[in-house]
């Protein structure tokens, strides 16, 4: 005869054995470094069975971008993630880590294989959401959006086509469960209280397009979040020693403006409340909607039937959310 603690233990572990959260990643790789560091740590949750990565797709307009995403990808060992590029996107000059997917070792061999080369060889990056939304189960997609709004607002204007007979709107209120993005300002910064975000700054009316129109939940790492949680520059010196060249200390190096330099984690805050939104590293506003100004000021109006909340950090929940950054982010690959 079983225990019965044996039997109450068994079923524990089952209760807590959750579905991994199918997430599809959209970027602006290259131009802050904490979206290599939140890709990192997406490959980390996935090796533990907490996320299914089904597509990356980035919203900065420069070849290199996407190549860096395969680099990136490659090194965590998942070298076929599918990847989108999108099109007529801003920010179009190279990012300052985006190079080191050209950098070779003496005897030619590149330091990150990769064998998308170009983002003009990726698809069409709304042609990959609607083909990875579609193939989803209603209701089971976290998108964690971290770059630009370009490819959401394309989303929400796109047409039926062969992967789905609903138009953008329709196909994202059908599959999509939770939207996590980093963009935007909630609190005041250094005095300010109408921070323009470069997220929703640099592409304005897509932003506004997606505050006005995107059906589904939606929780925003305001600017305000990332700086809080600042990345300890002791854990790049001393914890991506295991790999000679490593990607991700070799592109923090090569992005911040000066040494010793703790970044901001505005990415990674998303990618850790889409993921484990029940831990409590954050807590949330109450509802309330968005609204995107032409300067690209986001105000926030509390509303009991509004789609936007917004994340609330204390002290402890910051020294908690900075320390499993330092591990997820710093863990080695599997060889
Ligand atoms: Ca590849
Ligand atoms: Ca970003």
């Amino acid at each position: 005869m079983k225990s019965p603690l044996l039997l109450l233990l068994a079923f524990s572990l089952a209760s807590v054995s959750a579905e991994p959260v199918k997430l599809i990643f959209d970027t602006d790789m290259g131009n802050d470094i904490d979206d290599a560091m939140a890709l990192a740590m997406i490959h980390q949750l996935e090796r533990r069975g907490a996320v299914e990565l089904l597509a990356v797709t980035s919203t900065k307009d420069n070849p290199k971008s996407a190549a860096f995403i395969d680099a990136l990808n490659t090194f965590y060992g998942r070298p076929d993630i599918l990847i989108g590029a999108v099109r007529g996107g801003v920010t179009p000059e190279e990012g300052k880590y985006n190079g080191l997917v050209d950098r070779k070792h003496e005897d030619g061999t590149p330091h990150y294989p990769h064998d998308l080369k170009s983002g003009l060889d990726a698809p069409d990056a709304v042609a990959l959401l609607r083909k990875t939304l579609a193939a989803q189960a209603d209701g089971s997609v976290k998108i964690v959006q971290v770059g630009f709004f370009t490819n959401l607002a394309q989303l929400l204007d796109s047409k039926p086509d062969d992967h789905s007979p609903l138009d953008g709107a329709a196909l994202i209120k059908a599959k999509v469960k939770e939207l996590v993005i980093m963009a935007g300002a909630f609190q005041t910064i250094r005095f300010d209280t109408k921070h323009l975000e470069y997220n929703v700054r640099e592409d304005v009316p897509s932003a506004q397009a997606f505050a006005d129109r995107w059906p589904t939940t939606v929780i925003w790492s305001g600017f305000e979040i990332g700086i809080a949680a600042a990345y300890p520059w002791k854990s790049i010196m001393e914890d991506y020693e295991y790999a000679k060249p490593h990607i991700i200390k070799e592109g923090y190096l090569a992005y911040v403006p000066e040494q010793p330099h703790d970044r901001p984690t505005w990415d990674l805050t998303a990618v850790l409340y889409a993921v484990y939104p029940d831990r409590g590293y954050f807590d949330l506003s109450p509802p309330g909607n968005v609204i995107v100004s032409d300067e690209g000021r986001t105000d926030f109006k509390k509303n009991d039937k509004g789609n936007d909340r917004y994340l609330i950090m204390d002290a402890v929940q910051t020294a908690r959310v900075r320390e499993a950054f330092v591990q997820l982010v710093s863990e080695p690959p599997v060889k």
